[in-house]
């Protein structure tokens, strides 16, 4: 047994995710996890909403509410859709957290004790009309690179630039629309990353042989360009406040930390937050604190968010100078796009994880996604693409099966598992080739590599009717009852199989399978090869229900109507 904590890229606050935030960050985090746990480790999945910055500010005015008030409404809202997908976070906490303020600033202290934070004036946009500097977001105009006339302060939507507010052609404030902006010097605080070069330079040198090429390639390019010094601090009213005691001057201006500095850290102080909702049984340091080699670290994000984690994170980590526990495995994922085109939470293209779970249940969206995640390469959703995987692999492969052999074994011997004759040959193919798959399945999802992983459980479906259809136990069943009784009994333990090993993916289908046999002492969350070979686990005389259809099958009205409502 081994301890793992694992960690989604936070959420950003200002709305609900689209199925590409999903499929890139927490979904295989809690494929993962729920695989951990099931062989019997340690597992703690950490996740929360990333609260401050700009982005969160303007959502609340545009909504006319106070921003932490906004906040506090749509954690809740991300978290409901959260738990409709089933995800089972040890604790999805929020960056605003007082813990997290807490840690921050203790971050901050040991930088600065240690020499990595130094005081700087600079030229930050000020607006007269709204009486305030205008950081990031807060102002809008031209880019200098492509001409988009609707860049932002921070990056550029159209052309993907960083900027800086004062690159912007044509500038205006994104509060009142002001043009009458000025130029002032003020003073923030620096993280001095370049004196860290070396040092992350060779932690990434030890660790990027084991990550996947996605990873270390955009760990090596950031590197290869040089760490510079960054404005850690921000002039807004909402965020983790300059601690007084060190930066009085900075604090009395109302100075706060940038939301990069704070996210990343709110990984440990929202564990610290799971931990402090039951102290007597939770220690938040044993997963963050010195134990570098008891615990692994999986983190799961977006290429975007790479850099963050792979280098920028871990100098905040090298340069306060404690045994903070740092990454050891670094899963990224690139697009999943809409028809080829950018889902856009900002312009309301693609589908939204609320809007999906409108539609479906989560099980058909967790097995599309995961099977179609974008590993290798950017992938494309599209609701042909998607209600033809649910037809064939939910409703055809697993479902029907399921279906099928329970009823018509009801039909024909009652409410138990049938007795019938002993395996014979076709069985022992069967129990070698299922062993096979399954050891396959297991070794993709520990190596993470969740597209393989599914085909594998796909061809675990597959194999149950392949069995079925050779041995027709509808034909057996006219010249040879105990042959069909033998058969029956055989496709119920691949069911029973079928429950345990898809519940990474299908949570919920996995555990209706699971309830459909009345099998005392059913606790056993895995079963490996070796133990799913004699395909015994269902003896006979073991009682048995008929779930409801496990997948509808998706008609050609559905898809236009899909198609209708979203574009396609
Ligand atoms: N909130 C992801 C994003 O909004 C960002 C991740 C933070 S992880 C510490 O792009
Ligand atoms: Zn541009």
């Amino acid at each position: 047994m081994a301890r793992h904590l694992i960690t989604s890229a936070l959420p950003y606050i200002n709305g609900i995710k689209h199925l590409g935030n999903m499929v890139g960050s927490m979904l295989p985090a809690d494929v993962y996890s729920r695989y951990l746990r099931q062989r019997g480790h340690d597992v703690l999945y950490i996740c929360a909403t990333d609260e401050h910055g700009t982005p969160a500010e303007l959502a609340a005015k545009e909504r006319g509410l106070p921003v932490a008030e906004f906040c506090a409404q749509a954690h809740d809202a991300q978290k409901a859709v959260y738990d409709g997908f089933a995800l089972a976070f040890d604790y999805f906490g929020r960056s605003s957290s007082e813990q997290n303020v807490e840690i921050t600033q203790h971050f901050a202290r040991k930088l600065n004790e240690n020499g990595f934070i130094e005081e700087r004036a600079i030229r930050q946009v000020y607006s007269p009309a709204d009486g305030r500097f205008l950081p990031d977001r807060y102002v809008e105009g031209t880019c200098p690179h492509c001409g988009y006339d609707k860049a932002r302060g921070d990056q550029c939507e159209n052309c993907t630039r960083v900027l800086d507010p004062t690159d912007l052609i044509n500038p205006r404030s994104a509060i009142s629309g002001s043009t009458d902006l000025e130029v002032r010097e003020t003073k923030h605080l620096f993280l001095l990353q370049s004196k860290l070069q070396n040092e992350v330079e060779e932690w990434v040198a030890a660790h990027e042989g084991e990550w996947p090429h996605l990873s270390s390639s955009i760990a090596r390019k950031w590197l290869t360009e040089g760490l510079h010094d960054r404005a850690i601090t921000r002039d807004l009213d909402w965020g983790v406040p300059v601690p007084a005691d060190t930066w009085p001057e900075l604090a009395a201006e109302g100075k706060v930390f940038y939301v990069w500095f704070d996210a990343p850290i709110e990984y440990i102080a929202a564990t610290k937050e799971w931990s402090d909702e039951d102290p007597s049984t939770r220690d938040w340091k044993s997963w963050w604190y010195d134990v570098d080699a008891e615990v692994r670290y999986t983190e799961f994000m977006a290429k975007d968010n790479v850099p963050f984690h792979t280098v920028m994170f871990p100098a905040t980590e090298l340069g306060v100078r404690e045994p903070w526990k740092k990454v050891d495995y670094v899963k990224s994922f690139n697009w999943l796009t809409y028809y080829g085109g950018k889902f856009s939470t900002s312009q309301k293209r693609g589908v939204f994880t609320d809007q999906a779970l409108e539609i479906l249940p989560a099980d058909y969206w967790r097995y599309f996604l995961i099977a179609n995640a974008p590993e290798s390469d950017d992938s494309s959703f599209t609701w042909e693409h998607f209600t033809a995987t649910v037809n064939k692999d939910l409703a055809d492969t697993l479902g029907n099966f399921v279906n099928r052999v329970l009823s018509f074994s009801k039909k024909r011997f009652g409410d138990e598992v049938p007795a019938g004759g002993e395996p014979g040959e076709a069985e022992t193919r069967l129990g070698e080739q299922i062993a096979e798959l399954l050891a396959e399945y297991e070794s993709q999802l520990e190596s993470l590599q969740f597209r393989k992983a599914a085909a594998a459980l796909r061809a675990l479906w597959s194999a149950g009717n392949s069995y079925l259809e050779e041995k027709a136990p509808w034909l057996e069943i006219k010249t040879d009852q105990p042959a069909a009784a033998l058969t029956l009994r055989t496709a119920m333990n691949l069911i029973h199989l079928y429950a345990v090993v898809s519940e990474p993916f299908i949570p919920a289908t996995a555990k209706v399978m699971r309830e459909a046999f009345t099998l005392e002492n059913d606790t056993a969350t895995w079963t490996t090869p070796a133990e799913a070979k004699s395909l015994t686990t269902l003896t006979p005389g073991i009682p048995f229900t008929v779930p409801p259809v496990l997948f509808a099958k998706l008609t050609d009205e559905d898809l236009e109507t899909y198609k209708e409502r979203f574009g396609g």
